[in-house]
């Protein structure tokens, strides 16, 4: 058995020029894995801590200085000598390690990268590709007969964007028909059309940390009808070949007990904003809806999915953080039917592959998420294909870091022969 001969983590940047942190396992047998961690604007206050310098000197206080001394004085000489293959022994170890209930002692980003790097090192050791490693150590009982279908976040508001919309997301989703390499051919082809349709209406057509177009405009649903503008230059019909769908991501307007975004001068409140969901979904065809209402509003997603979830997905992002607890409590109050799974909101491989499990019994559909910072590591595309998820949420088919996970599908997708 293979047995772990070093680890060194540095500080890198990400795709925003924040720092973020890589690691590289060496094993003995002289394979290695290299992983870097995303990173999160939009983030839960549920989700696990990552690790900040909070130096101002440095990085206005977003170094990883802290986090990476964790790797290479504590975590990785611990780790010495074990077997990368037992990953919940190695995952377990680190949470034990670490022995707070958010992982706050030696941050979620220094526990994740050498997670996600043994899981890398023993798909070397075992030369397998990544996707399949994952696949056979943990999901074998199911084929591996498709790949993820692919939604394009096309359009950047919120948190994301320089522009002025209040949803963070407006996303593109084709028809599951499709294969992945036709469904990636229409999700840019229709980007490019955007693009047009937003120079034509004079909207800034910059990008948002995403890919997507970020422009300012009178309202969210303004952004729908641009897209539905652009797809008439395009030969995909909506609700056909083509659906929308939206990371509201409410956290980020929801002040002083409603909802304040620019559809309407007056805020919104749980009611009325779940009906103008409702009239959003039978207008625009909406097929998913994450984060409509905040991460604390339980009884309101119980209504949202009351109302809505038999016609789309009701996605939780914020509100599940990848976390079992609750997991759990959504699945018992039927609060949502699908789950965002980001790792790095929860800190280590095992624990995700439990809640996916866990959402899978419950027959919630599963979204494997990228994080709105990223770096050139394609591992989240791996991951999704393996753990068989339903969707991948990558950002636009646009700008380096999140074509990086595009191409390495269109791989997969020539192994499998899909
Ligand atoms: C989200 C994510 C990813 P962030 O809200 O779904 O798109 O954003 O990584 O900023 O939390
Ligand atoms: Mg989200």
């Amino acid at each position: 058995m293979p047995k772990i001969a070093k680890v060194i983590a540095r500080e890198i940047l990400d795709s925003r020029g924040h720092p973020t942190v890589e690691t590289s396992i060496w094993l003995d047998s002289g394979h290695q894995g290299v992983a870097s961690v995303p990173s999160g604007v939009s983030a839960s206050k549920y989700e696990a801590v990552e690790l900040r310098d909070k130096d101002p000197q440095r990085f206005r206080g977003l170094g990883v200085l802290q986090a990476v001394n964790h790797i290479n004085q504590t975590l990785g000489p611990k780790l010495k000598g074990k077997d990368p293959t037992h990953q919940t022994q190695i995952d377990q170890e680190l949470i034990v390690l670490d022995g707070t209930p958010n992982k706050s002692r030696f941050g979620a980003n220094s526990l994740l990268s050498i997670s996600q790097a043994c899981l890398k090192a023993s798909a070397q050791y075992y030369r397998l590709p990544l996707y399949q490693y994952i696949w056979k150590k943990y999901f074998s009982d199911r084929p591996l007969t498709h790949l993820p279908a692919p939604t394009f976040n096309i359009i950047n508001g919120g948190a994301h964007g320089a522009g002025n919309l209040d949803f963070q997301e407006f996303h593109l989703i084709p028809s599951a028909r499709f294969s992945y390499r036709q469904a990636l051919q229409i999700g840019e082809e229709v980007y490019q059309s955007l693009k047009e349709a937003l120079k034509y209406r004079h909207a800034i057509h910059s990008v948002g940390d995403e890919g997507g177009f970020a422009p300012d405009l009178f309202t969210n649903l303004d952004a729908l009808s641009v897209i539905l503008e652009a797809l008439k230059s395009t030969p995909y019909q909506l609700a056909k070949d083509v659906f929308l769908g939206l990371d509201v991501a409410a956290d980020f307007f929801y002040k002083n007990g409603h909802y304040e975004i620019k559809d309407r001068a007056q805020p919104y409140n749980e009611d009325e904003l779940i009906s103008y969901f409702q009239e959003l979904v039978s207008e625009f065809h909406l097929f998913s809806l994450e984060d409509a209402l905040h991460q604390d509003a339980w009884s309101g997603w119980v209504r949202l999915t009351e109302t809505l979830g038999n016609k789309c997905l009701i996605i939780g992002d914020d509100l599940l953080s990848t976390n079992k607890d609750r997991v759990k409590e959504a699945i018992a109050k039927k609060a949502c039917n699908a789950i965002l799974i980001k790792p790095n909101q929860i800190g280590t491989i095992s624990e995700t592959i439990e809640v996916i499990n866990l959402c899978r019994q419950n027959k919630f559909k599963i979204i494997v998420s990228h994080r709105s910072g990223e770096t050139n590591d394609s591992f989240i595309a791996d991951f999704a294909v393996g753990t068989l998820a339903d969707y991948t949420k990558f950002g636009a088919p646009a700008r380096g870091e999140r074509v990086a996970k595009y191409n390495r599908l269109l791989a997969i997708a020539t192994q499998l022969k899909l």
